[in-house]
């Protein structure tokens, strides 16, 4: 078999060309030819701005920025922020002003913030009024802060909190920095293959590429592609990689019209389709699952639609039929895209004429990407189709490492340069990937991701906690959900689940709750050097 196996696997569709240029300049690169349409709607307000409006408002808010503030190029800035139209003000108006973006949930905790902030040595917080409460709490222990940006509230100088205007408006004349295309633009954070939550960085030219992979004209060709005549309604948020770089940012490239939700809710869903008539839809499996099965959507609800993307979560192989049959259509695509925040975030994508025996794949590599498979216990190439072991990827969409961390990077970024994605794949003879597995901790609650780590280390402030492991469960509606096991010091037996979910609950933003259960045990299966035997607990789940 040596003759024939094939050691690296490369994209069919050859490769693209990396253009020199900054994130901003190139996704509003051909603005011009649709400044009057509606680049942004918020589906729930109906506020709306113009291609036009956003480019100016992003060129006055970089320059305002800098003259308004103590801010630097080079510095971080951190984006609180819902859902919402701003959001892509912020980003590009700081990207311009040479500024480095990371983002989080709105819904995290002072204390998930405050990690992520601290690490990320976020110097201005931009927020709404909603949140501005939160956004003060996490600031007070930022030491590099500055200043806040509170968008659509009242500034307040003495407490260094500056309106909108700062953002979009200045007498002073101020040059932007020049930026280069190798500057890192945004540092989201992911726990990657284990641990808790790390700044990713991601340059512009890491995010530039990744929508030019989408946009190569074959591919695009194959994959039934978006125009500026399009409507996209997304609940996806914009402070993860999907909603941010292959929502937010490939829809402004293309000038579609993105009708965004800050949250959501059935009913505000349901209204959005009926009002906006979208033709897009941005999903990942839970949302596909709740079009499929709330009795209040309708075919009717669904008839503008002829376009479907998921992503970020396994999409089981009967929903696509489901949907289908929901509808009483076919002629309406459904595309699947496999990727992480640590590669901006797309590696592979589904073609529309994808046979159907196929489905259930997550499509081929996208342009200028290489991959390989190693086996999970011997770490060779498998290098023949249909055998798993663990996705190892190439490419120019792979992150510059994780932040102040040498270490982690290592980890997953080998000598020859290969990312280790932690996921256990095969291919079959076309070059199709299946994702059948994880070998990283990682639990993914309705594609969010979930650190199992984070978690622990949470558990283990409980007093009378002895030990903790945490692992995700399969759930028919979120795809998983974290369950902890304890291990309860002596003279704790009166500890109860209760106790513990009282404990985790207010500590941690909703999604990480412990929703599977927690459950005391004699003892967490470990190996020799301490790590957490997660399968073992995994099988005691499926036994029960
Ligand atoms: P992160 N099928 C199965 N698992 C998936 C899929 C998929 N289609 N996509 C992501 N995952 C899992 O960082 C997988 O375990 O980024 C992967 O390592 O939140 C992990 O989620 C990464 O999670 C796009 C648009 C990908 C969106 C995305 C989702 C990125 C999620 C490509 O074009």
């Amino acid at each position: 078999t040596c003759s024939s196996s094939v050691k690296v696997l490369k994209s069919v569709y050859g490769e693209v060309d990396v253009p020199e240029q900054t994130l901003s300049q190139f996704v509003f690169a051909d603005a011009h030819k649709w400044r009057d349409l509606p680049a942004l709607t918020c589906g729930v307000s109906g506020r709306s701005y113009t291609y036009g409006m956003i480019q100016q408002l992003c060129q006055r808010g970089a320059r305002a920025l800098l003259a308004n503030t103590d801010l630097e190029p080079g510095d971080r800035i951190g984006l609180l922020l819902p859902n919402v139209p701003e959001f892509t003000l912020a980003v590009h108006a700081s990207l311009q002003a040479g500024l480095v973006v990371t983002y989080a949930n709105p819904l995290f905790t002072v204390h998930e913030l405050t990690r992520q902030f601290t690490s990320a040595k976020v110097r201005c917080i931009v927020t709404v009024p909603q949140l501005l409460e939160l956004a003060q709490a996490v600031a007070k222990s930022l030491p590099a802060y500055d200043c806040t940006i509170n968008i659509g509230g009242e500034p307040s100088p003495q407490n260094k909190i500056l309106g909108l205007e700062s953002l979009t408006s200045t007498e002073k004349k101020v040059d932007l920095p020049e930026v280069r295309s190798s500057d890192i633009a945004v540092l989201p954070y992911s726990s990657g293959t284990t641990g808790v939550p790390k700044g990713v960085m991601l340059s512009h030219r890491n995010l530039v590429v990744n929508i030019m992979q989408l946009l190569h004209p074959q591919l695009v060709e194959e994959t039934d592609p978006l125009t500026f005549q399009d409507v996209s309604l997304t609940v996806l948020p914009f402070f993860h990689i999907y909603g941010f770089n292959a929502i937010l940012n490939y829809l402004a490239k293309i000038g579609s019209h993105l009708v965004s939700m800050p949250k959501f809710t059935p009913q505000d869903y349901i209204k959005c389709l009926l009002e906006y008539q979208p033709t897009v839809l941005f999903v990942v499996p839970s949302l596909l699952l709740f079009l499929i099965t709330h009795p209040e959507v309708t075919p009717r609800h669904l008839a503008s639609v002829n376009k479907i993307f998921c992503g970020a979560a396994p999409l089981k192989k009967g929903l696509i039929d489901q949907f289908y049959e929901k509808i009483g259509r076919t002629d309406c695509t459904i595309t699947q895209g496999y990727g992480m925040t640590e590669t901006s975030p797309g590696i592979t994508i589904t073609p529309y004429n994808m046979p159907y025996s196929k489905s259930g794949s997550c499509g081929r590599l996208l342009p200028s990407t290489l991959a390989r498979v190693i086996d999970l216990s011997d770490g060779h190439v498998v290098g023949v189709p249909n055998r798993p072991g663990e996705l190892l990827v190439k490419g120019p969409q792979v992150m510059q490492g994780y932040l102040d961390n040498p270490g982690a990077t290592s980890d997953v970024i080998d000598t020859h340069g290969w990312f280790h994605t932690g996921d256990v794949v095969y291919y079959d003879e076309e070059e199709y990937f299946y994702i059948i597995d994880r070998t990283k901790e990682l639990i993914k609650v309705k594609g969010n991701q979930v650190s199992p780590t984070e978690l622990e280390s949470l558990l283990l402030e409980i007093p009378g906690v002895a030990d903790a492991a945490v692992v995700g469960i399969p759930d028919s509606f979120a795809g998983e959900l974290p369950k902890a096991f304890i291990v309860r010091k002596p003279g704790f037996d009166d500890m109860t689940v209760d106790s513990v979910q009282d404990f985790v609950t207010p500590k941690v933003a909703t999604y990480k709750k412990l929703a599977g259960g927690v459950e005391f045990v004699e003892a967490i299966p470990r190996n020799p050097s301490g790590k957490i035997l997660r399968n073992e607990l995994k099988n005691l789940c499926s036994q029960n």
